[in-house]
């Protein structure tokens, strides 16, 4: 029997059929008569009647995957930043059109109603991201996996622009329910906290089995949301947890006649997965963080050893038919909660057990900037997971023991490599964890894999060589040019065919065209009609009045120190400056009129990140107010920056902004995302932007700055920032006007702490020493700009070389080299 002979309808293509699974679910799913329904209803029946068209082959997949007994791939992530599912899904079973004109019959518009979908916002920013265009290509590359993560209730907050300043509101985009998951109830786990450890009676020494006992227990209930392929019939799972209180959580206070309590306790468990933490590419530390990263570790381990245990009678074949990867070292916890249920639950020896770990485990790094590498107190883990932190120091015993076998006792290496940071309050490295525990380590960019066998892992990477390798992150090019860009899908659909979204290469087949002028004013109209989207964007909600026909320059991307937005608002003001200087004196100003868009979250805690959307949004301010700087230069920045949005911006883009001082943003993925959408580059020699660099030609892109060895030259030499303070007037006069006030003259001393990071506190980033070479090379733009044809091909012959940044290619990289499985066969 086949799935296909229980689907209740078959809408396919037919437009009336579909107008009956949507008429059927508004009124006997979401409970609405037609004549009442909301926007909101419609889109929810729709939704369902779209999600129907999936389950269909998410059954069949499932099924395949079993009876071929197929290894499978646990992506396991602390963020899945998703964005809408609706035009994703509906270009995915290639529904669109029947599903427009469907509605279109029911007076419904289809834009207006996907744009009321709230994005799944379950991460913050690149890291986040990744894990959902990896989720994207997995299933269109029919490798068989699965997501593992949290259902937060409250995704990234919402950022709101209140005089200048950001603030956040929480996101709770669960209240007009979700359509797209399917809550499995039957599916749960215990996850257990606290308590304390009793050696087994007759077991072994150290590396024994043990009990845990006493804990305090919270149920993860599984949600599944299925992932679609593209142009296949392959579907993927992302399951999230939810916490639920135990049902004896609450008897003690319940016999002692509280009510209140036993609620709040249960209130309390469930705070597990309540919230995401809004910081990128820096830790929290805090215990909440800990109980969170266990409890979807724990949940998930028991999950996929159940699984596995279906289909297998013993351990032998775990590493052939389980490949467990950690999205960076938040899920670490996996490790020694596999290695707590093989020993303790199955009665597995240490050797074994580890050896199956080694084998089945594989990691990713995505940050090398010290602050960020999560660490966590001994204390802590000792009171929150006392198994786990013997399990850990068991790991350390064998591992230490082991060098010092090879190489003898040299203290100073033991206290390098040890999992135990023993300066200070005593610290386990959890990255030294995940390097341990696994048969690959990986950075994302070929700089930031080199430059992370140097330093982090330096140790390592000398006893272990070969497990470390680079997998260059990826984007999907189904969300990031089919669905966000309509008139250049269409451009590249007549002129290349239709193949290039599940094949990015074929983009190459544009290069020759940069040289067909019909071809030159196409992509150039394309690019108008996004402009226009944007700058309606903006008028609607910023009500200011941008001009299409200006560089758009963009930098959005989260709010960080070493991604330096401030240095692109140094050379806003020196622009600015320009113009004024050029008015007083009654000279003719040559610049290109340009329109500088910037968006992003900074974390709630970072007080320096909010200070500078403070002032880029004072700098605004003044700017746009200035009479005498007409067309030549506005400045927007559009708050609460998310999937959504980024879909409306990148399209738009002349030119992406990919600034990071060299050696710090492992690899960034808005950059390739922008080319892929036609903007050019301005960049430092900085993660993944040396790639793209040879991938579109060098003479294809705006590289300043000092790259990742000067910068460690500079450094090492002394960096004296005051001093190319003192020798540039331009960006002297730049520097004092922020630090007088010019752009805050209610508060004149509002950004003295801005100056002051940058003259006299060292100017960790370097953006003084990076300025001139950049205010140099954003003239080159002006003068490229205002030769349209020439600025036209040069984008042109971007996009074409940005085949290799899909993450179909990273996908197979990984399927290949790391997790060594196999595509599903669909009969
Ligand atoms: O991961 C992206 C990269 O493209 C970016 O360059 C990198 O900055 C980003 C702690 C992080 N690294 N580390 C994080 C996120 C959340 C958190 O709580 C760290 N994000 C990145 C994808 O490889």
């Amino acid at each position: 029997m086949t799935i296909k002979d229980f689907a209740y309808d078959h809408p396919d293509r037919d437009v009336a059929a579909f107008k009956r699974a949507v008429a059927n679910k508004l009124i006997y799913a979401v409970g609405k008569d037609p004549v009442a329904a909301s926007q909101d209803d419609w889109l929810n029946a729709t939704s369902q009647a779209v999600r129907d068209q999936l389950v269909e082959r998410w059954m069949m997949t499932t099924r395949a995957n079993y009876a071929q007994d197929l290894k499978r791939v646990y992506y396991l992530s602390m963020e899945f930043l998703i964005g809408r599912t609706f035009t994703n899904a509906l270009l995915a079973v290639d529904l669109y059109d029947t599903v427009r004109e469907a509605l279109a019959d029911f007076g419904v518009d289809m834009a207006a109603l996907s744009e009321r979908e709230p994005d799944a916002a379950l991460g913050n920013g690149g890291l986040g991201r990744l894990a959902a265009c990896f989720l994207d290509s997995m299933a269109t590359l029919g490798v068989p996996g699965m997501g593992y993560g949290i259902r937060y209730e409250y995704g990234m907050f919402r950022q709101r622009i209140v005089d200048g300043q950001q603030v956040e509101t929480p996101d709770y985009w669960l209240t007009r329910g979700n359509p797209w998951e399917f809550q499995r109830p039957e599916v749960n786990y215990r996850v257990r906290f606290g308590g304390h450890v009793q050696k087994r009676e007759g077991a072994g020494a150290v590396s024994g089995a043990a009990d845990w006992v006493d804990t305090h227990d919270v149920l993860a209930v599984a949600y599944d949301t299925i992932i679609p392929g593209y142009g296949t019939q392959a579907t993927n799972t992302l399951r999230l947890w939810s916490a639920r209180a135990t049902e004896e959580i609450d008897l003690s206070a319940f016999n002692r006649g509280n009510y209140m309590q036993a609620v709040e306790s249960k209130n309390h468990s469930e705070n597990v997965s309540r919230v995401l933490y809004p910081d990128d590419s820096t830790p929290s530390g805090r215990e909440l963080r800990l109980h969170q990263e266990y409890f979807f570790c724990s949940a998930s381990v028991q999950d996929l050893l159940r699984r596995y245990l279906r289909n297998h009678k013993t351990f032998d074949q775990l590493s052939e038919k389980v490949s467990i990867h950690l999205n960076d070292t938040h899920p670490v916890l996996a490790v020694p909660e596999l290695m707590r249920l093989l020993l303790d639950e199955h009665g597995l020896s240490w050797d074994v057990a580890w050896a199956h770990t080694q084998k089945v485990f594989s990691y990713t790094n995505h940050t090398l900037m010290h602050e960020a590498l999560e660490t966590w107190p001994v204390e802590m883990l000792g009171r929150i997971l006392p198994r786990h932190l013997q399990i850990i120091y068991d790991i350390n015993a064998k591992f230490l023991a082991a060098v010092t076998q090879k190489v003898g006792n040299d203290v100073e290496l033991m206290r390098r490599l040890s999992l135990v940071d023993e300066a200070g309050e005593r610290r386990v490295r959890m990255a030294y964890v995940a390097v341990l525990a696994s048969h690959s380590v990986n950075g994302v960019s070929g700089l930031h894999s080199e430059l992370m066998k140097q330093s982090i892992f330096s140790d390592f990477a000398k006893i272990f060589p070969e497990r470390f390798n680079n997998k260059t992150n990826g984007v999907t090019p189904r969300r990031w040019l089919a669905q966000a860009n309509p008139p250049l899908a269409a451009l590249l659909d007549q002129r290349i065919g239709k193949g290039w979204r599940r094949d990015l290469s074929q983009l190459e087949a544009l290069r020759p065209m940069a040289a067909q002028p019909a071809f030159v004013r196409a992509f150039r109209h394309a690019k108008r009609e996004n402009k226009l989207r944007l700058a309606n964007w903006v008028e609607q909600h910023l009500k200011i009045d941008i001009d299409t026909d200006a560089l758009f320059d963009v930098q959005v991307k989260r709010i960080h120190e070493y991604k330096r937005q401030l240095l692109n608002v140094l050379h806003v003001v020196t622009r600015y400056h320009r113009i004024l200087d050029a008015q007083a004196a009654g000279t003719p100003i040559d610049m290109v009129p340009r329109v500088v868009v910037f968006a992003g979250k900074a974390a709630s805690a970072y007080a320096m990140a909010k200070l500078v959307i403070r002032l880029i949004n004072d700098v605004a301010s003044t700017i746009n107010a200035d009479a005498r700087v007409g067309k030549l230069l506005k400045v927007v920045f559009l708050p609460n920056y998310s999937v959504s949005l980024a879909e409306v911006i990148m399209p738009a883009a002349d030119l992406s902004e990919q600034i990071s001082t060299a050696g710090t943003e492992a690899s960034g993925t808005g950059n390739m995302k922008f080319a892929l959408n036609g903007a050019l580059t301005i960049g430092t020699l900085d993660g993944a932007n040396v790639e793209m660099r040879e991938s579109v030609g060098p003479e294809n892109i705006f590289i300043f700055g000092n790259t990742t060895p000067e910068v460690a030259d500079i450094r090492a030499r002394g960096y004296q920032p005051r001093e190319i303070y003192e020798e540039n007037a331009e960006l002297k006069r730049v520097l004092d006007a922020i630090r007088d006030g010019e752009f805050s003259p209610g508060e004149p001393a509002r950004y003295q702490g801005i100056y002051d990071a940058l003259v006299n506190w060292g100017d960790h980033y370097l953006l003084l020493a990076d300025y001139a070479s950049y205010v140099a090379k954003q003239a080159e733009v002006d003068a490229l700009y205002r030769d349209s044809d020439a600025w036209t091909r040069t984008a042109i012959l971007n996009v074409a070389g940005m085949g290799v940044f899909s993450s179909d290619r990273t996908i197979a990289q990984y399927a290949h080299e790391i997790w060594h499985t196999k595509p599903v066969v669909l009969g």
